[in-house]
């Protein structure tokens, strides 16, 4: 089996759990590293990740970082192939979206719970926040189009891992204490996702 390194309250921690959890990976082994539990700052855990941040996976000889990797790998180990379809233009779909998450999307909401919930001075200024929320609307507005015509999720009518990396940032925006633009297909996504026990489980019940 493999270890992976990460606090459970951690975003790109439990995309790699809901993942787990919806492909019925059990029996692995996850260590509490990162903000608040043991440091990632030591030379042994730099020596398994050198960006000093959670997750790091570990199977092996094979360690992983970057969550979104990690996603891929056990998906396309052990996940149905709707999950991260063979096909290269479902894929490319599949990949499209796991790209803009960590590009795009990320970047208003990680601003908005740096402010708003960690309270890290240098994101706590109202423009600040105010910028942010801008930043982060603009991508649900476009996430939101897409679930428009999409079929019910990301890239198409069935679950695939560009949900497990985008639905913890809905889920994020949608319980920070902020103004919300409302999206019709976006609050139906976010309904449709609370209805999977993994994501209850690692996404809602986490915390924010
Ligand atoms: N692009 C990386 C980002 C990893 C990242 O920023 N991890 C954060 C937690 S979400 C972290 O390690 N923060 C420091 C800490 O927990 O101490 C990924 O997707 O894995």
């Amino acid at each position: 089996m493999f270890t992976i390194y990460g606090r459970a309250n951690s975003s790109n921690v439990r995309k790699v759990l809901w993942l787990c959890g919806e492909i019925g990976l059990e029996g692995y082994e996850r260590l509490d590293y990162g903000r608040g539990f043991a440091p990632i700052d030591s030379p042994e855990y730099a020596a398994l990740n050198p960006n000093m941040l959670v997750p790091t996976f570990v199977e092996g000889d094979l360690v992983l970082w970057e969550s979104n990797a990690i996603l891929r790998y056990l998906a396309a180990k052990h996940g149905r192939q709707e999950i991260y379809p063979e096909d290269l233009a479902a894929r490319a779909r599949v990949d499209m979206w796991l790209d803009w998450q960590l590009t795009t999307l990320i970047t208003g909401v990680r601003q908005l719970f740096q402010g708003l919930h960690v309270k890290d001075p240098a994101y706590t200024a109202p423009e600040q926040l105010e910028k942010a929320a801008q930043l982060a609307a603009s991508s649900m507005e476009i996430l939101d189009a897409n679930l428009a015509k999409s079929g019910g999720y990301a890239a198409g009518e069935t679950l695939t891992i560009a949900d497990c990396a985008l639905g913890m940032f809905v889920h994020r925006w949608y319980v920070l204490p902020i103004e919300r633009k409302e999206f019709s297909a976006l609050q139906a996504y976010y309904a449709r996702l609370k209805e999977r026990e993994p994501f209850r489980k690692w996404i809602i019940d986490q915390g924010v």
